[in-house]
């Protein structure tokens, strides 16, 4: 059955990868099944037929024969439980796996998703020099226990999983503020995560869409 998932029309990162579609290009990369792309532009969003699919009129969206799914975790977990690749066969690990996802998407993300608006949308409201080295700390608190539970493994939990693929795709929005690099170990870490070739094919794929002079 095909599987046809939604990214934006144009990225506002210009091909960056930083758009959830790339978590959803990747897991099924990794798990080896083809994908089409429905392009949707921001107006597209907000229209009946794809808020029918997504109720918050975003991306990305999953289809595949009657099932639509929205909610990268919530995809990302059912391509995972669907096609080996992901998840380990031991059920303690593969519970394990899928509590890493949940940490990246519950734990980890917010702070990060918090700075992200603190210096988005709110970088130029006259308090914003105060509150940011708040906003700044809070991340750092999260990425010094992460770092401290990674150590120098490769992955949080033996093999590469699901729980990696979302963690690293979480850590990722952090690379441009220089702040991973505190961290030597979570930066290789995403390094590892960015060096995967079903990674490279999923970034090339939607650079493809943002940047199409650039491959
Ligand atoms: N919880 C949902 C999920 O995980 O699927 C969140 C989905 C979401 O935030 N979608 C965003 C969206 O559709 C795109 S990915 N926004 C349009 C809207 O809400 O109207 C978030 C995103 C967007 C842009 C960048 N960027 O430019 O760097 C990074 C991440």
């Amino acid at each position: 059955m095909t599987i046809t998932i939604t990214a934006f029309e144009t990225s506002p990162d210009g091909g960056k990868g930083l758009a959830r579609d790339t978590r959803i290009r990747w897991a099924l990369e990794e798990v080896g099944q083809p994908y089409e792309v429905r392009l949707v532009s921001f107006g597209a969003m907000k229209e009946a037929a794809h808020l029918a699919l997504h109720p918050f009129g975003q991306i990305p969206t999953y289809e595949e024969g009657d099932l639509g799914l929205f909610e990268t975790g919530a995809i990302v977990l059912h391509i995972a439980q669907r096609h080996a690749g992901l998840l380990p066969e031991d059920a303690n690990a593969r519970a394990r796996a899928i509590t890493w996802m949940f940490a990246a998407l519950n734990t980890v993300e917010p702070p990060i998703l918090e700075l992200a608006n603190a210096r988005l949308l709110e970088g130029d409201k006259p308090w914003s020099g105060q509150r940011m080295p708040l906003v700044e700390n809070r991340v750092r608190d999260r990425l010094g226990q992460l770092s401290r539970r990674l150590g120098d493994a490769g992955w949080l939990d033996g093999a590469f999983s699901a729980g990696d693929l979302m963690m690293v795709s979480v850590l990722l929005r952090l690379k441009a503020s220089g702040m991973l690099d505190e961290f030597p170990n979570l930066s290789a870490y995403v390094a590892r995560g960015e060096t995967r070739p079903a990674y490279k094919r999923a970034f090339a794929a939607q650079l493809a869409v943002n940047r199409p002079s650039a491959g």
